[in-house]
């Protein structure tokens, strides 16, 4: 779709410019990617606190001139997590805003992207996350057993996002760790909350369970929770609000 024309568009772009073995050779050099499973398995609900310019459902969400800045707010109000979008032509994000998100914080860190290719999950472990998003629904056939094996040899936890049945069952043939339910279905870009809840008790027995998208305040992340998700993941409403760190307390409180 429109999306993945853009992103593999702007992957030949920066193929181009940065050759895989100069990628490989950063990564080499890189400190070795943070476990979030602990925090994403301790007692209570967790949060992602996302850093999210725009998006196509909705446009521009925030200025947001320091991405660090709000990351360093997230972390402080407790965040398990900070997801970066890296997208940039419907989302506005980079891998520069991966970068100083990552000098800045010293919680696990997701490149949010819309990863088809290993020179992607390259890039993700080069610019310092980790974890890394593999969303089923644009991974056909072996791409996603090849793209989750490759995650996995990097150090990159995966995030293995799904918003059906057959999605779930693909994500739990893999034995995928963590696994994300998003209430956005992604070709009518409606959210649904109710569709983490109908997911969540088939969600593999042990993995981490995420409910991505939707949130609008504490009582959304309750709900989730009371639904069974371990971790939720939040954007729109924390770079809204006027006081991230102050958010994020409130939702795991
Ligand atoms: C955050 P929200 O409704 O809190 O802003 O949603 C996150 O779930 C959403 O950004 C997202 C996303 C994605 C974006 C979930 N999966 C895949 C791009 C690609």
């Amino acid at each position: 779709d429109g999306i993945l024309l853009g992103v593999r568009e702007d992957l030949a772009q920066r193929q181009s410019e940065v050759p895989l073995a100069e990628v490989k050779a950063r990564v080499a050099d890189a400190p070795p990617a943070l476990d979030p499973l602990p925090a994403f398995r301790s007692p209570g609900v967790s949060i992602i606190a996302e850093v999210k310019r725009k998006s196509p459902s909705k446009g521009e969400l925030a200025v947001i001139p320091d991405p660090a800045a709000l990351a360093a707010d997230y972390a402080q109000g407790g965040a398990a997590a900070i997801s970066v979008l890296t997208e940039q032509r419907r989302f506005g994000g980079s891998l520069d805003d991966l970068a100083a998100v990552r000098a800045q914080v010293d919680v696990p860190v997701l490149r949010k992207d819309f990863i088809v290719t290993p020179y992607q999950l390259w890039e993700a472990r080069a610019w310092g996350a980790d974890l890394a998003l593999l969303m089923v629904v644009s991974l056909p056939g072996g791409l996603l057993e090849d793209l989750h094996g490759l995650a996995c040899e990097l150090g990159l936890t995966p995030l293995v996002e799904v918003h059906t049945e057959d999605e779930l069952a693909r994500a739990a043939e893999l034995g995928a760790e963590v696994v994300g339910v998003n209430a956005r279905d992604l070709t009518t870009l409606e959210v649904d909350r109710a569709v983490f809840r109908k997911l969540a008790p088939h969600l593999p027995e042990g993995a981490v369970k995420v409910a991505e998208s939707g949130v609008t305040g504490p009582e959304d992340v309750a709900e989730y929770h009371g639904w069974g998700a371990d971790v939720v993941l939040v954007g729109e409403a924390l770079v809204r609000s006027g006081d991230p760190r102050s958010s994020v307390r409130e939702f795991i409180r």
